[in-house]
C-alpha cells in the first residue's frame, strides 16, 4: 500500500512489533485532510489485523502533531453540503475501531481536530514542545470530532470550558498536570520513549492488552457496577488462556514469560 499523506513503518525487535504511523503533510502542519484521514484509517486497520503487530504509535513532526482539520477544504461548505456529505466525519472515527493500543506521540501543535485525534488515542506521550488547544471558536465553528466531550473527561469541566471558550493553548506541562497526557519528555526523546512504551506493551499477552483497552474505555460509558462486573467476567475468562499459565508459571520459575498471545 502506498500512501501520500502518512508514512508507515514497522519498528521493534521482539516477536510482536510496533506499527509506526507518521502524519506527513509538513507544509500544512499536518492538517487532517480527507485523504490523510482515509490513509490513516487504512493503515490503522491494517496494523490492527496484523498478528505480528502488538501496538501502534501515531506521531507527527517536530513542529506539529496536527494543526486541525483542513481549513481550506471546509471553508466552502454549507449546512446542507456538510449534512449530506457527513462533512469529513466518515473517516474520523476509524481509529476507534482499533482494538490494539494506539499511543499518540505529540510534539508541537495538536490543535482542533489534531487535539481530538490525539485524545482518541489510548494515551498521549508529549514532548516538552507540545501545545494542545481547541481553537475552533476562532473560526466561527465548534469542535466536531469529540472535543467538547473528551476534553472535559480528560481535564475536567473548568479547564475544558476555559480552553474551548477562550481558544487558549495548553503547554505540555499544564496538559500533564491536568491529566490530558500521561508523561512529558524532552523533545529529542519523544520517539525513543513512545517506542519503548510500545515495546513494553508488545511483550505482554495480546489478549490482556486488548481487554485492558476495552475495559478502560468501558469506564467512560458504563456505570461503575456494570464496568466492574464486566471486568470480573474477563478476569475469570483469562484463566482459560495459555498465557495465564505461562505468566504465572514464569513468575514462580523466576524467568521471563514467553507469551503466545492465546
Ligand atoms: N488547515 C490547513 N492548513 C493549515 C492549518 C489547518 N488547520 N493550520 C495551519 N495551516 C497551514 C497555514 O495555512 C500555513 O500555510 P501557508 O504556509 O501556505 O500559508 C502553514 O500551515 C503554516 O501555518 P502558519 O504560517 O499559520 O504557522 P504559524 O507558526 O504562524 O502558526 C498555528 C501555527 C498556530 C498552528 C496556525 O497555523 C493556526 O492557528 N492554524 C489553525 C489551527 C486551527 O484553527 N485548527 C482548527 C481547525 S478546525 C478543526 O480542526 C475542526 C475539526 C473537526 C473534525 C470533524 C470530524 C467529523
Amino acid at each position: 500500500m502506498s500512501y501520500e499523506c502518512i508514512l508507515v513503518e514497522t519498528r521493534g525487535e521482539g516477536s510482536r512489533k510496533t506499527g509506526l504511523i507518521t502524519l506527513n503533510r509538513p507544509k500544512q502542519l499536518n492538517a487532517l485532510s480527507d485523504q490523510l484521514m482515509d490513509e490513516l484509517g487504512q493503515a490503522l486497520l491494517a496494523f490492527d489485523a496484523d498478528d505480528g503487530i502488538g501496538c501502534i504509535v501515531l506521531t507527527g513532526s517536530e513542529r506539529a502533531f496536527a494543526a486541525g482539520a483542513d481549513i481550506p477544504t471546509m471553508l466552502p461548505h454549507t449546512f446542507m453540503s456538510a449534512f449530506k456529505s457527513g462533512l469529513i466525519s466518515k473517516n474520523w472515527e476509524t481509529i476507534l475501531q482499533v482494538r490494539k493500543p494506539v499511543i499518540a506521540a505529540v510534539a508541537g501543535f495538536a490543535l482542533g481536530g489534531g487535539c481530538e485525534l490525539a485524545m482518541m488515542c489510548d494515551f498521549i506521550i508529549a514532548a516538552d514542545t507540545a501545545k494542545f488547544g481547541q481553537p475552533e471558536i476562532k473560526l466561527g465553528i465548534i469542535p466536531g470530532a469529540g472535543g467538547t466531550q473528551r476534553l472535559p473527561r480528560a481535564v475536567g469541566k473548568s479547564k475544558a470550558m476555559d480552553m474551548l471558550l477562550t481558544a487558549r493553548m495548553m503547554d505540555a506541562a499544564e496538559a500533564e498536570r491536568a491529566g490530558q497526557v500521561s508523561r512529558v519528555v524532552p523533545a529529542d526523546q519523544l520517539m525513543t520513549e513512545a517506542l519503548a512504551a510500545a515495546e513494553t506493551i508488545n511483550g505482554f499477552s495480546g489478549p490482556s492488552v486488548m481487554l485492558i483497552k476495552e475495559l478502560v474505555n468501558l469506564a467512560y460509558q458504563a456505570p461503575l457496577s456494570e464496568g466492574v462486573g464486566v471486568e470480573r467476567r474477563y478476569f475469570h475468562a483469562l484463566f482459560g488462556s495459555e498465557d495465564q499459565r505461562e505468566g504465572m508459571g514464569a513468575f514462580l520459575e523466576k524467568r521471563a514469560p514467553a507469551f503466545k498471545h492465546s
